[in-house]
């Protein structure tokens, strides 16, 4: 076996240990009886304009200030482990988002939906930190995938992914892999990153978005109208829902 040959065998056993951990992991916190059901894994990168520092890393002001909560903004069934919440530096979480899987055909049925975290460097993990989510019930086949943000605008995969049990496919945001023309902000550094300013969370970016960031102005807390995820409302808030208005999110 030659030198690349046998290195090669070895990162591929070495990724099929790490799935299959993640996926143990994944079925001890099942239902009793119900570890042998189909799943389907991806893995996740995106920025969050509001948090982006332009240097391939987002801030994490609100997990410094303690802001981030441990049950889901967005579906009370999910809850995080909280040691999480110790990781500094690039794996730093920045807060939580929500991943949903689409019909390949027919983007707008639902399939699958979690929500999960995003670190600083917009890698997305699960509740118990693995960058392996896990989808179950749902066969091996092509998706769509969304991501969304509780202040942000959802984005869309631009065509369907192939996804299955064991080879871990990447879905890169940051690269600007959307559906719809124009629907991610191009960064300064030439990255990607979703649209900050929806406040309201209705999709769109306008004057209602405005009036919140307005009305909701130098409050401390975790709050919608808080876009740029520090923490803080302020006169910055209001000029990102500005620079951003009449946006719409083009995930269907
Ligand atoms: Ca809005
Ligand atoms: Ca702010």
């Amino acid at each position: 076996m030659s030198k690349h040959i046998k290195l090669l065998s070895f990162f591929f056993f070495i990724s099929f240990m790490a799935i299959n951990a993640a996926k143990a992991e994944f079925d001890k916190a099942l239902p009793n009886g119900k570890n042998e059901t189909a799943f389907v894994t991806l893995s996740v990168k995106a920025f969050l304009q509001g948090a982006y520092n332009n240097n391939g890393l987002m801030n994490d002001k609100l997990r410094q200030k303690s802001l981030i909560p441990v049950v889901s903004p967005y579906n009370p069934g999910f809850t995080m482990n909280t040691s999480l919440l110790k990781n500094t530096g690039s794996h730093a979480i920045v807060d939580w988002v929500h991943i949903e899987l689409r019909d390949g055909y027919n983007p707008r049925t639902l399939l699958g939906e979690q929500s999960a975290l995003i670190q600083r460097d917009g890698r997305v993990v699960s509740c118990d930190g693995h960058t392996a989510l896990f989808f179950e019930g749902l066969d091996i086949g092509r998706y769509y995938i969304v991501i969304r943000h509780r202040n942000h605008l959802a984005v869309m995969s631009h065509e369907p992914v192939l996804l299955d049990e064991v080879v871990l496919n990447t879905v890169d945001f940051t690269a600007g892999y959307a559906f719809g023309a124009k629907s991610m902000k191009i960064n300064y550094d030439g990255t990607s990153s979703l649209f900050a300013g929806d406040a309201n969370g209705d999709n769109t970016i306008n004057s209602a978005d405005q009036s919140m960031a307005w009305n909701e102005r130098n409050q401390i807390g975790y709050l919608d109208a808080d876009v740029s995820m520090d923490g803080f409302t302020s006169s910055t808030d209001h000029s990102m829902v500005w620079n951003n208005r009449n946006k719409s999110s083009q995930a269907p």
